[in-house]
């Protein structure tokens, strides 16, 4: 049976969700945004998209719930993006506001779906969106460590001049400037890392990843990244669709896995029919432990700022 795929937020990143999942033909699409002629805009653009290659797939906007019922895939944007100059986590009482009332729906209207969020500061976004929709952690998991891996690789593929698909990689922790890139558990064509780069290059390399988001806002000046985060969502929902069961590196409730308890960050997970089906334990070298500890120490002091805004998270 025809999937259905719910993008709440038709923004910059909702608008290449729908036409990155319509050219894939994962399913078919609702757009919901509150600015409800937006939404409509880009779903009769994008279907209208659809018959030059003569896809298979249907397109609604809309600013109701309840064209949105039953959804099997839910990835969420509704939010404020960055300005230059913001961080964030400059964004968290607004986006927080949101997601409450965004949690709320999806527990009323799809509580079987698997919900994908990317609003912004990201590990707690999704940490509350678990909380205000009741859905099972399994069910609810964010997107980052995809992005920060993408941008990991592509500069290395360019210092290394050696083409993307032959680098693996894994960025951890939380998405904020304190997230950690993983050179020991890098290669390319099958080589360790810290054989083919010079220490400096390396360093400046991790930085530039993890100020990447930061890099495009500046160009962009009206708004933050859209097309790569576009593309690491669809990659955890169609994993999820069709199964794939790929490891994949996502913000994922920790429940004593990595000596975390009662928290969402970034590690890397199977996604599968299950959603969020195992939390894979890779062993991390004593100074990539002590990153990981400080990154999630952000995340959890962010937390409580979130808790003083709302007791109840
Ligand atoms: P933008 O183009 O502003 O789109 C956000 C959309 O949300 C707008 O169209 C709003 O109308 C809509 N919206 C606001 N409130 C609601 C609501 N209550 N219900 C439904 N829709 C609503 O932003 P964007 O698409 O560029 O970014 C969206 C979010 O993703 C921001 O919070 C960004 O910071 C975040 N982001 C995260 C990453 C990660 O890697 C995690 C990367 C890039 C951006």
């Amino acid at each position: 049976m025809t999937k259905k795929i719910t993008l709440i937020g038709a923004g910059q990143i909702g608008g290449t969700l729908a036409h990155l999942i319509s050219i894939k033909e994962l399913g078919d699409i609702v757009l919901f945004d509150v600015a409800e002629d937006l939404a409509k805009g880009k779903a009769l653009d994008i279907a209208q998209s659809t018959s030059v290659d003569g896809l298979n797939v249907n397109l609604i906007g809309t600013s109701s719930y309840k064209d949105t019922e039953n959804s099997d895939v839910i990835i969420i944007t509704a939010g404020v993006a960055r300005k230059p100059g913001m961080t964030r986590d400059d964004l968290l009482a607004t986006n927080l506001k949101i997601i409450k009332k965004v949690g709320e729906e999806v527990k009323r209207t799809s509580p079987n779906a698997f919900v994908i969020c990317i609003t912004n500061p990201l590990d707690i976004i999704v940490m509350a969106l678990q909380k205000y929709s009741g859905l099972p952690t399994n069910k609810v998991v964010g997107m980052a460590g995809i992005l920060d891996s993408s941008r990991f690789k592509y500069f290395l593929s360019q210092e290394l001049k050696v083409p993307v698909k032959n680098i693996e990689t894994l960025v951890l922790g939380g998405h904020g400037d304190t997230m950690v890139p993983m050179p020991n558990h890098t290669t390319v064509n099958g080589k360790s890392l810290s054989d083919l780069i010079k220490k400096e290059k390396l360093e400046l390399i991790i930085d530039r990843t993890r100020k990447g988001g930061a890099e495009i806002i500046k160009f962009l000046q009206k708004g933050s990244a859209f097309y790569a985060p576009a593309a690491s969502g669809v990659e955890m929902a169609e994993s999820y669709l069709k199964d794939l069961k790929k490891t994949l590196p996502c913000a994922a409730y920790l429940n004593g896995e990595y000596g975390v308890k009662h928290l969402y960050a970034g590690v890397p997970v199977v996604i599968g029919k299950n959603g969020v089906e195992k939390v894979i334990e890779i062993n991390l070298s004593n100074e990539e432990k002590e990153q990981f500890n400080l990154s999630i120490k952000a995340v959890k002091d962010l937390y409580q700022t979130a808790k003083n805004i709302d007791k109840n998270l």
